[in-house]
């Protein structure tokens, strides 16, 4: 499996330290959540802080566009080092049109899934999508709890995906934790964002170990 530090809850005054024991600990990615106090009542991350990590990271971002206007947004990202830009479904008219837009810019194509939202459309658009990000919480905070049918949820996003032949990455943002990870992992996620509860709720030091733990799963 694959990590991603949820780069909002990094203590953003020890920013520059925090990256360095991730990276040390080999982290695969770095989530960075945008949002425009719109599609979710808060604000967070933006592209300047992006091309700032850059500067002193090699590691790949996935940035998740929690905006109710994503496309205006895509080459904006990929101008400033992410690698996956992943959009939220409930957002876009014409979703093929985004992931193929993202694509030709080379970078991973993202979808986002809200609790609440139907799967249904994505098989759709199967061939167009290089992630579907899973939300087990409601997007806007981290903190929060995990919704109990984003298990089965997941399970049905990964057949959907392999009855179809087609291979891709499931990832889960939301109360990713000790508790939570191997039953997400055992239902078909694969991509783990991890935050306040599963990741920075321990010292640097132990990063290796914890980061180490959940690639293993
Ligand atoms: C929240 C955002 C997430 C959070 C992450 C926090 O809307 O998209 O990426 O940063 O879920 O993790 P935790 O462990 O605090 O829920
Ligand atoms: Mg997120």
């Amino acid at each position: 499996n694959k990590v991603s530090p949820s780069v909002m809850c990094i203590d953003m005054m020890d920013l520059k330290h925090q990256l360095e024991a991730l990276d040390q600990a080999h982290v695969d990615l770095y989530h960075i959540d945008i949002m425009d106090g719109h599609f979710v009542p808060n604000y967070c991350l933006n592209g300047d802080l992006m091309a700032a990590i850059r500067k002193v990271s090699d590691t790949p971002m996935d940035v998740h566009l929690m905006v109710t206007n994503p496309t205006e947004f895509i080459e904006y990202c990929a101008d400033r080092g992410a690698d996956i830009i992943t959009l939220h479904l409930e957002t876009l008219d014409h979703p093929i049109r985004a992931l193929k837009q993202i694509r030709a810019l080379g970078k991973k194509a993202g979808i986002a899934i809200n609790p609440a939202t139907d799967i249904g459309q994505l098989k759709y658009m199967l061939e167009f999508i290089d992630l579907v990000c899973v939300m087990t919480v409601d997007p806007g905070f981290a903190g929060q709890t995990l919704i109990p049918s984003s298990y089965e949820k997941i399970t049905a996003i990964r057949s959907m995906f392999t009855e179809a032949g087609y291979d891709v990455d499931i990832m889960v943002d939301g109360q990713v934790k000790e508790e939570t990870a191997p039953k997400l992992v055992a239902a078909g996620a694969n991509v783990l964002v991890l935050g306040s509860s599963g990741l920075f709720c321990h010292d640097p030091s132990e990063y290796p170990e914890v980061i180490s733990k959940y690639q293993n799963l």
